[in-house]
């Protein structure tokens, strides 16, 4: 039996790092997780991977270039398949705008019981708040009232998205979700000043979706993470240099929902399980 774990993630919430990191930790031999056949299409991550060795940023994948990665993983003889439908591409946004999910996201939905959700809380964009905007009148004349500025926030993009998941998933609104587990990753943990544990860190940024979460899913199916794919930024050149000395898999590490953190990218992977 093969378990199908969905990796869902909005464009820079740090997906493609992970995934070259994880890549080159298993072929390091440090990690738990192993992987029980080659990657089909390693292709679209050979240079995110060339970059990480070299102690680079990863180069953001074109949004036109959607792709699937698929990782088949193992773990103490169980089998785990890794799946990333939205590889680089702006899928997630346009499910959230369009409300309409095609063939293959719709396929890895109903397949999964087990789905990770990437977020960065650094890029978050807070909702239009007209308390601090200057509506311009002559603007709102161009555009027969319209205010251009209005976008919907990211809290309630990811309520939004998760209502469309649930309901494909065929989930009664009247009971919380007790058949799949959701593992929500906060992603560049390095980059949060003084960070209490994750979930206090979510109730800090996004505390209605928190509560929306909460109030669809049964406790024990729902685990709230951090994640450092890179360890630290390297925007800095004195760790560019730490990179290509030391290696990028010995850098990065896993907050667990105690706060407590983990070296071991894979270990992600089991907590999602
Ligand atoms: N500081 C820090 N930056 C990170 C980390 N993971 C990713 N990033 C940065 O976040 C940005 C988006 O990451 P990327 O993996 O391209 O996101 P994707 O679009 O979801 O694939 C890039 O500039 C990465 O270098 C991390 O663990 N720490
Ligand atoms: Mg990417």
């Amino acid at each position: 039996m093969i378990t199908p774990i969905l990796l869902i993630g909005k464009p820079h919430s740090g997906k493609t790092t992970y995934l070259g990191q994880l890549i080159l930790r298993i072929e390091a031999n440090k990690s738990a997780l192993k992987l029980y056949e080659p990657i089909e299409n390693l292709t679209p991550i050979i240079e995110a991977m060339r970059s990480l060795s070299n102690g680079e940023e990863v180069i953001p994948t074109p949004t036109e270039k959607s792709t699937t990665i698929k990782l088949p993983l193992q773990y103490d003889g169980a089998l785990i398949n890794l799946d990333c439908p939205d590889y680089g591409g702006e899928q997630v946004n346009q499910i959230i705008t369009g409300r309409e999910v095609d063939s293959r996201w719709n396929e890895s939905i109903k397949l999964s019981e087990n789905w990770i959700l990437f977020i960065k809380l650094n890029d978050l964009n807070t909702s239009f708040d007209l308390s601090n905007k200057t509506l311009k009148p002559e603007l709102l004349e161009k555009n027969n009232g319209i205010s251009t500025e209005y976008s919907i926030s990211d809290q309630s993009s990811f309520i939004e998205l998760f209502q469309i998941l649930l309901h494909l998933k065929g989930q009664d609104a009247h009971f919380r979700n007790s058949l799949t587990k959701l593992t929500i990753v906060l992603t560049c943990w390095d980059e949060l000043d003084n960070p209490n544990t994750p979930q206090e860190e979510l109730q800090k940024c996004l505390p209605l979706f928190l509560n929306f979460i909460q109030a669809n899913w049964i406790e024990t199916n729902l685990k709230i993470l951090g994640l450092s794919s890179l360890g630290l930024s390297l925007k800095e050149p004195e760790n560019k240099i730490k990179y290509q000395e030391t290696g990028s898999e010995n850098f990065g590490f896993i907050v667990n929902s105690e706060g407590e953190k983990n070296d071991d990218l894979g270990q992600l992977i089991l907590e999602a399980l």
